[in-house]
Order: C-alpha cells, then structure tokens, then sequence
C-alpha cells in the first residue's frame, strides 16, 4: 500500500500501460543487442591488421537503403498500433455525466461527488470492481492527477475540464500524487485512493453526507465557537454550520479521514494541534494564514475537529 509504482498495475487501465511499456522494452531491448552486437561483430572481424591490403572499396547500395529504411518504418509502424490499442483501453471515451469532479488547488485536491453530493478532501474513494468516470478540474494553476497503479497521468487545467478513468480491481489503498510542477508545495500535493468492497462504498458515502454535530457544551463547543468567530469560515465548509465556503478543504469528516495537510503528515490528533498552532510551520507557503492562537485556543479547536467523524 502507499507506494508510488508503475510497477505494480491494479486495474485494467494501468495494466494495459504497463503492458506497452514491456512488450516496447523488449523491442527496444532486441534491437539495442542487434546494433550493438553487429558493431561489436565488425569492429572485432574487420579491423586492421598488420600487412593487410585495404579493403574492397564500395560506393552505395540499394538493397541496403531499402532494407535499412524498411525495418525501422516497420519498427515504428508497430509502436505505434500497439500504443494506440494501450491508448484505447487506457483511456475509453468519457459518459456525459462523471461519477466524481476533482478539482486540483494549490496544494491540495477537491473530490465531489455529483450523483450523490458528496464534497471530500485528499481522500478518494471508489467501489472496487467499478470504473468511475473522474472529471478533472483546476481551481488555480495547471496540476496533474496520477494514481500510478490505477491511472494514467491527466493534467489538471484551468477552465478546461479533462476525463479520465479510475478503478481499482481489488478494494486497497493507493497514493495518488500531483506530477506537474505547480508551486512552493507541490511535493505534498499527494492523495490516497480508498478501493472499498461496494457496501462500504455505499456506508461511507452515507456517513459522509451526514450534517456535522454540533457539541453543545465543553471545549469543543468552545472550538466551534472560535471557528466561527475567527475568519476560518471564509474558506472552509462545515456541512451543519454556517460555513460553506470551497477556498479550502471541507472539514465536516476531517478526523473520517487519514492524511492532512494532502500528506505533509498524517491526521493524528498530534499533527492536528500542530497545523492549528501554525500551518505555515508544517507546510511553508500554504494558502491558510496562521492565527498566533493559544495554546488553550488550539486545545478547544482540535477538540473540535476531533468530533468530525
Ligand atoms: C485563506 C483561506 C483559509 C482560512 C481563512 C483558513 N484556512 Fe484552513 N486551510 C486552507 C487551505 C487552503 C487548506 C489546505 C492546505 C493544504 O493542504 O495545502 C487548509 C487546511 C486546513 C485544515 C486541514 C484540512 C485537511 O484535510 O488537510 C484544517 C483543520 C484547517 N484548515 C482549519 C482551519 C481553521 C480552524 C481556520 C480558522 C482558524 C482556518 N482553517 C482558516 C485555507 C484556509
Ligand atoms: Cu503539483
């Protein structure tokens, strides 16, 4: 789990990828030891030798032009149906309505689910078995969504949505990571994608809809309080509260979920005080301001956060 390889495809899309690029290996393979081996056949044959009168002296060849132009175009003309079948089972045409829109910001990444109003963070998750049409969006700057085991790279671009497919043949966990160059962060821009069986699929969807809680008293009614006073609600969504704001991440499951921060660390109650102590710390350039709170203030708003199940 969790490894970022090309190697190791877990669905059909990735498998047909990874397929081309060994049968195209071997090609390239064979064609490496003929050349190779014919210089080193001629250089070992033919060079010169002590008393030896110079050799036949030839002037062009047309059957050799013909051979040597002809096998290379047949070469070429082989790579290229067998990366055009790749292309076609790696990236089958787009439905007219995608199962999931996910949005690249700097440095983090949307997931919204349309069917069924689903709105997550950095943590996707799919029913095993099933292809799921992504719609690829960008908030901000060119990024790139790529799921090595399960995709092939799209890039994220500003007013022009891009498709790809993702599935997942086994329910497992997947690291998911942004391969364009887009900023001071974008080496943790990563994502995790959740293949569940289709009931725990259907499960968390449920869980995910359901409004947050709202503590009525203590110190994590005391951290909501403090969200709401403070201007976290100019760029996050609480479902239940009056946040609703998509500059940054929906926080209504945030402690559902495993990674924060898009992977800079994991979401631990630990990791969570520190990002709320000062996000720039832990993150240099991210686009969250840092609040200089107490350290009673951070208390009251990680327990807060704590209860977003
Ligand atoms: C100017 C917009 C902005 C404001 C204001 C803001 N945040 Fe954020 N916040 C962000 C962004 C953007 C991220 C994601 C950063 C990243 O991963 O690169 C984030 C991430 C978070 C996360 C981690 C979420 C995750 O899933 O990784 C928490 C928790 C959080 N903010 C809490 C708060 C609290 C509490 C406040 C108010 C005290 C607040 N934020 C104010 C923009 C903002
Ligand atoms: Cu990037």
């Amino acid at each position: 789990m969790k490894s970022l390889t090309v190697l190791d495809p877990q669905s059909p899309e990735a498998r047909a990828i990874y397929h081309l690029a060994i049968v195209s290996g071997i090609i390239f393979g064979l064609i490496f030891i003929i050349v190779a081996g014919m210089i080193v056949f001629a250089l070992m044959r033919y060079r010169w030798r002590e008393g030896a009168a110079d050799p036949n002296q030839l002037a062009g060849s047309k059957t050799v032009e013909i051979v040597w132009t002809l096998i290379p175009c047949l070469i070429v003309v082989a790579l290229f149906l067998l990366t055009w079948q790749t292309m076609g089972a790696s990236d089958p045409p787009a439905p007219a309505t995608p199962d999931i829109v996910i949005t690249g910001h700097q440095w983090w990444w949307e997931a919204r689910y349309p069917k069924s109003g689903v709105v997550t963070a950095n943590e996707i998750h799919i029913p095993a078995g099933t292809p799921m049409a992504v719609q690829l969006e960008s908030a901000d700057v060119l990024h790139e969504f790529w799921v090595a085991q399960l995709t092939r790279k799209m890039a994220t671009v500003p007013d022009h949505p891009n498709h790809i497919w993702i599935q997942s043949d086994q329910p497992g966990t997947y690291l998911g990571v942004c391969s364009e160059f887009c900023g001071t962060q974008h080496a943790w821009m990563h994502f995790l994608v959740v293949a569940e069986t289709p009931e725990q699929f259907a499960a968390w969807e449920k869980a995910q809809l359901a409004p947050a809680k709202i503590p009525a008293s203590g110190s994590a009614a005391q951290g909501l309080a403090l969200f709401q006073e403070h201007s976290c609600m100019n760029c996050h969504a609480i479902n239940g509260t009056a946040a609703a704001a998509r500059i940054g991440p929906d926080l209504t499951h945030f402690a559902s979920r495993k990674i924060l921060g898009a992977g800079v660390v994991e979401n631990t109650p630990a990791n969570l005080r520190r990002w709320l102590t000062d996000p720039q710390q832990i993150k240099p350039g991210v686009k969250m301001p840092d609040y200089k709170f107490s350290e009673a203030q951070v208390s009251q708003l990680a327990d807060y956060f704590e209860t977003l199940q």
